[in-house]
């Protein structure tokens, strides 16, 4: 399989370290902000919204990272990753929805005023707005984690890696941060995980 992706986007981390926890062949090609080559017509035929990640599986072509995690569980992660119980695996699946609806745009905004845009550009506001915002979601996941081993319930799942690859940037960010004990020790477990050091512990610009 292939996927086209960068390493600084959280979003290629999901889906590359999903296929390295099912011990998938990757071929990895550097696409999207200084590789560029989004705007090729050959990549917008597989990918119509000039985005990363793109997976190709044979004749599949796959956009939209939550959906290729869920796909390569269903595909390759029979009695690993994917879950058979639907009640069970929409608890877990919950996770990633909302990690992407309700954290992941607070890192956005926090990288683009904190760190991307020319000093001039960043906005203060925003950015404080944002750090508050997140320590306030993330105390949903830290009450989840003083009752549960991962996010996604008993085991590690797909439940726990859009918010895994965030949750390497809340605390390799300098940012002002409550204390949240089993957030840490879920960051603590997650880094036992090669794939989640070589997929994910890469670079966060
Ligand atoms: N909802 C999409 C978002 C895709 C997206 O916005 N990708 C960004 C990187 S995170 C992108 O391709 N940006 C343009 C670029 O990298 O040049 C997903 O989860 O895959």
């Amino acid at each position: 399989m292939k996927i086209w992706g960068r390493d600084s986007s959280g979003n290629v981390k999901k889906t590359l370290w999903t296929a390295e926890e099912l011990s998938q062949d990757v071929e990895y090609i550097h696409a999207g902000g200084k590789h560029g080559g989004l705007d090729n017509p050959e990549f917008l035929k597989r990918n119509p919204n000039g985005k990363v990640p793109l997976l190709e599986d044979g004749s599949l072509n796959l956009w939209e990272s939550n959906v290729i995690v869920r796909y390569l569980a269903a595909q390759y992660g029979k009695g690993s990753l994917w879950i058979e119980n639907p009640a069970e695996r929409a608890s877990a699946e919950k996770w990633m929805d909302w990690t992407s609806n309700s954290v992941a745009p607070h890192f956005r905004t926090i990288i683009m005023h904190g760190l991307r845009l020319p000093e001039a550009q960043r906005e203060p506001k925003l950015l404080a707005q944002s750090v508050a915002e997140l320590s306030r979601v993330l105390e949903i996941a830290e009450a989840h984690l003083s009752e549960n081993e991962w996010m996604t319930g008993k085991a590690f799942g797909i439940g726990d890696i859009p918010l895994g690859v965030n949750i390497y940037l809340w605390f390799g960010l300098s940012l002002e941060r409550p204390s949240f004990p089993n957030l840490e020790r879920w960051y603590q477990q997650l880094q036992t995980r090669p794939a989640y050091r070589r997929r994910v512990m890469t670079t966060i610009e």
